[in-house]
C-alpha cells in the first residue's frame, strides 16, 4: 500500500516528503528545474511501542512503516507530462493533496497567486477529467463489444459506467457515488483517481500555523470541510529543520515555535488511517513490534503477516488489549484480572491488540 503526494508544482510536496520519510530529496526553487519521483518509507510513531519497549527492553524494536511516493507537480500546460503524472498517482492506494498556503517572494506560485481553495478545486477537476476520459473510453469499448455479444456482465458494466459518467460530468467525485458491492468490484480495477481515499495538507508558514484564525487558513479549512475531506496544516519548511535535530534539541525547538509534536507525526498517523491500517503488537525480550493490517483482518490472516507457517498451523490467538496491559503493568497481572482472551481464527483483530499466536508446525 502506497500513499502518493500530489499537487501543483512548487507547493512543497518534496519538502513534505523529506519530512515524512526523513529523506533529503532535492527541492526546487523555480519551475524550470527538473522534477523526479521520490519513494521512501516512514516510521509510524506509536506510543504503545515506546511503552512496551521500556518494559521489555528488547534486543530489537520495530515500528510499522508506510510507503510514500512524492510525485512531480500536476500542470495542465503540458499534456504529456500531465498524463504521466496522473498515471503515477493512479497506481497509489491513497492520495495526500498538498496545497500551498505559505506566501514567499522567493518561490513563485505557479498560478501567480496564493489561493489554496482554487488550487484544490483545480486539482480535483484534473482528477475528474482524467477519470471521465477513462469512463468514456470504457463506454465506447462496451458499446462495440455489445454489438458482438450480449453478455450480462457487459450490461452491468455499462450501467455503472454510465452512472459514473453522469457523476463526473457534474463534477462529482466517484467516491461520492453509491455503489453496490458488485459495482465496487467492477470498478476497482480502474484505480480511478476520484475513488481513492484523500487527505488534504495545507503547507503553511510559521505565522499561519500559529494563527489559525487568519482568513486564508479559515478559508482553506472551510473548503475542505465542505467537501468532506480531512485536512491538516503543516509548516513543512520548519519541520525539515526539526527533522534533522536530535531528540533534546527537537523538544527545545518545538517549544520555541509553540508546536506540541512534529506535525509530520500527525501526518503519518493520518496517512496510516487513510490506508485503513491498524496495528497489532507482538512483545518479548527479543523484539517489540507493530504489525500493519487492514482494519477488519481476521486473526488467522494476521498470523500470516508474521509467518505463513503460523497462519497454516493456527490454533488460537491470545489477546491482551494494550490498554489493559498499560493499566495492569504486566501480562501476569492482566491474566489475574481476567482481561486476557483466547480467540479463534475468525476473530477480528482490534487496533492495539497484543497478540501471541498458538500454532502447530
Ligand atoms: N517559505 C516556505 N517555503 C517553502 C515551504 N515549503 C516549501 N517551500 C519552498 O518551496 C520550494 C518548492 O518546494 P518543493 O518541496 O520542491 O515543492 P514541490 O515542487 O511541490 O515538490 C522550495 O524552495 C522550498 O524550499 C514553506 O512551508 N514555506
Ligand atoms: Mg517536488
Amino acid at each position: 500500500m502506497r500513499i502518493g503526494l500530489a499537487g501543483l508544482p512548487l507547493s512543497g510536496k518534496t519538502t513534505l516528503f523529506n519530512v515524512a520519510a526523513k529523506a533529503h530529496a532535492p527541492t526546487r526553487d523555480y519551475l524550470g528545474q527538473s522534477d523526479q519521483i521520490n519513494n521512501g518509507s516512514a516510521k509510524v510513531p506509536d506510543e504503545r511501542i515506546d511503552f512496551l519497549s521500556e518494559i521489555y527492553n528488547p534486543k530489537k524494536t520495530t515500528f510499522a512503516t508506510i510507503e510514500f511516493t512524492d510525485i512531480p507537480g500536476i500542470s495542465n500546460e503540458d499534456q504529456l507530462s500531465s498524463a504521466k503524472t496522473l498515471a503515477d498517482i493512479r497506481i497509489c492506494d491513497a492520495i495526500i493533496l498538498v496545497v500551498r498556503l505559505f506566501e514567499g517572494e522567493s518561490v513563485p506560485h505557479v498560478r501567480n497567486k496564493v489561493d489554496p481553495v482554487s488550487d484544490l478545486e483545480e486539482l480535483l477537476l484534473e482528477f475528474v477529467f482524467s477519470d471521465l476520459d477513462m469512463v468514456n473510453n470504457k463506454l465506447e469499448r462496451i458499446a462495440k463489444e455489445m454489438k458482438a455479444s450480449k453478455k450480462p456482465n457487459l450490461v452491468k458494466e455499462q450501467e455503472i459506467m454510465t452512472a459514473l459518467k453522469e457523476a463526473l460530468e457534474s463534477e462529482k467525485l466517484i467516491s461520492e457515488v453509491n455503489m453496490t458491492d458488485e459495482q465496487e468490484q467492477l470498478t476497482r480495477g480502474y484505480r480511478f483517481l476520484t475513488q481513492k481515499p484523500l487527505l488534504v495538507v495545507g503547507n503553511c508558514s510559521e505565522e499561519q500555523y500559529k494563527n489559525p484564525e487568519m482568513p486564508i487558513v479559515q478559508k482553506f479549512k472551510k473548503a475542505c470541510q465542505e467537501k468532506g475531506f480531512t485536512s491538516l496544516l503543516i509548516p513543512a519548511q520548519i519541520e525539515t529543520e526539526i527533522a534533522d535535530l536530535s531528540g533534546e534539541e527537537q523538544s527545545m525547538f518545538l517549544a520555541e515555535y509553540g508546536i506540541e509534536k512534529p506535525a509530520s507525526d500527525l501526518l503519518i498517523a493520518e496517512a496510516y488511517k487513510l490506508l485503513n491500517y491498524i496495528s497489532f503488537l507482538t512483545y518479548g525480550h527479543d523484539e517489540v513490534r507493530a504489525w500493519s493490517i487492514q482494519n477488519g483482518t481476521i486473526a488467522q490472516k494476521a498470523a500470516g503477516k508474521i509467518h505463513s507457517d503460523i497462519e497454516k498451523g493456527f490454533i488460537r490467538a491470545e489477546i491482551i488489549p494494550f490498554e489493559a496491559f498499560k493499566e495492569k503493568g504486566s501480562v501476569a497481572a492482566v491474566k489475574a484480572a481476567g482481561l486476557a482472551r483466547l480467540e479463534g481464527k475468525e476473530y477480528i483483530i482490534s487496533d492495539g491488540d497484543m497478540v501471541e499466536f498458538r500454532f502447530n508446525v
